[in-house]
């Protein structure tokens, strides 16, 4: 069966405070596997798509510029449970309300600049997956697995 994947993007505001480092260590050392990575500018298009269940918000055009304002690092990420661990280690929406110990609840304070995206269900990681990699991901085998899981 074919191990869970999750979407995860440093935001512009990751890469420009140089986050992408750290952030790819704390899943790397969790024990997930890096099937995709690359660092990107967005279309606006793009933007719009990704967040288009958001496009009645009022908070929707600044998303969108936020997002295309600089480059991003679009990643997958694959392992048991890497959805909900990924929105665990990644924190509230609200970095004021992220826990201590989560991405957001180290390294930002605006919901608008909250650094870091994570799909919030294994149906939107499929579609985000597609969306962001339709080239696909790099099939390759994480040898370390039977350490990682029993
Ligand atoms: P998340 O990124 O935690 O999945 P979301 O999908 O509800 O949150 O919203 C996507 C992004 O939109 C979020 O990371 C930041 C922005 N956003 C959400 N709610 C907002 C609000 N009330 N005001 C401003 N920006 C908001
Ligand atoms: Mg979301």
């Amino acid at each position: 069966m074919a191990m869970e994947q999750s979407y995860i993007m440093i935001k512009p505001d990751g890469v420009q405070r140089g986050l992408v480092g750290e952030i790819i260590k704390r899943f790397e050392q969790r024990g997930y596997a890096l099937k995709g990575l690359k660092i990107m500018n967005v279309q606006r298009h793009l933007a719009e798509k990704h967040y288009e269940d958001l496009s009645s918000k009022p908070f929707f055009p600044a998303l969108v510029d936020y997002i295309i304002s600089g480059p991003v690092v679009a990643m997958v990420w694959e392992g048991k449970g890497v959805v909900a661990t990924g929105r665990k280690m990644i924190g509230a929406t609200n970095p004021l309300a992220s826990e201590p110990g989560t991405i957001r609840g180290d390294f930002a304070i605006e919901v608008g600049r909250n650094v870091i995206h994570g799909s919030d269900s294994v149906e939107s990681a499929q579609r985000e997956i597609a969306l962001w990699f339709p080239e696909g991901v790099t099939e390759w085998t994480q040898v370390a697995k039977p350490w990682i899981y029993e």
